[in-house]
C-alpha cells in the first residue's frame, strides 16, 4: 500500500439532486483526506480530454453533454482529490459499479444512480480507476496550489502575458 490521490468528481446529476453532503459524508468512511476541492463550470474542452479514452464509444456525445450539466441544467461539477493509502481504490469501491442496475445497493452509484431512456448511466460520481489515469485527471482538473498535498513533483515557474480576472 502506498499513498495515492484519485480524482472524485460529483457529476451534475448529483448536484441537481443535492446529493453533494451525502456523498461527502459517504466518502468520508474511507477516512481518506481531501487535498484539494473546486466547483467547476466544465467547458467542452474539459470534458472532451477528461473522457478522451472514451471517444469512440456510441454514448460518447451524450456522456459530455452529461458531464457538461447539458442534460441537468446544473453547468457544474464539484472536483475533488482525495488522499491517503489506497486512496483510488477505497473511493472506486465506495462508488460502485459504473452501471448503476449492476451497483451494489449500499454504494453511491447504488443508491443514486439510474439509466435514463436515452441510455446514459447517470452514476452521480467519477473516481479515478487506476495510478495512471488519477495522475492524467488531476493534473488535468487542478494546478498544484490548489492542492494541499503533492505527490506529483512540481516546479515554479514565471508566466509572462498571462491574463486572468481580479476583483475589479
Ligand atoms: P467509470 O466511470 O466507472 O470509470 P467508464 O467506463 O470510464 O466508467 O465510463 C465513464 C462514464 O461513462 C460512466 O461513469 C458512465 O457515466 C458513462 N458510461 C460508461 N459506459 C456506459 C455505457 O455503456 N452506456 C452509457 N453510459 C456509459
Ligand atoms: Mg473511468
Amino acid at each position: 500500500m502506498s499513498v495515492e490521490q484519485t480524482l472524485v468528481l460529483i457529476k451534475p446529476d448529483g448536484l441537481k439532486k443535492s446529493l453533494t453532503g451525502n456523498i461527502l459524508t459517504r466518502l468520508s468512511e474511507t477516512r481518506l483526506e481531501i487535498a484539494g476541492a473546486r466547483i467547476v463550470r466544465v467547458t467542452r474542452e474539459l470534458a472532451e480530454e477528461h473522457y478522451v479514452a472514451l471517444k469512440d464509444q456510441p454514448f460518447f456525445q451524450g456522456l459530455i453533454a452529461y458531464i457538461m450539466g447539458e442534460l441537468h441544467e446544473r453547468r457544474k461539477v464539484m472536483a475533488l482529490v482525495y488522499h491517503g493509502e489506497d486512496a483510488i481504490k477505497k473511493v472506486r469501491e465506495i462508488c460502485g459499479a459504473t452501471n448503476p442496475e449492476e451497483a451494489d445497493p449500499l454504494t453511491i452509484r447504488g443508491g443514486y444512480g439510474r439509466i435514463t431512456t436515452s441510455g446514459i448511466y447517470e452514476n452521480a460520481i467519477h473516481a479515478s480507476a487506476n495510478l495512471e489515469e488519477a495522475e492524467r485527471e488531476i493534473k488535468l482538473w487542478f494546478y498544484p496550489d490548489e492542492l494541499v498535498y503533492h505527490i506529483y513533483s512540481v516546479q515554479e515557474t514565471e508566466l509572462k502575458d498571462v491574463k486572468r480576472l481580479v476583483w475589479a
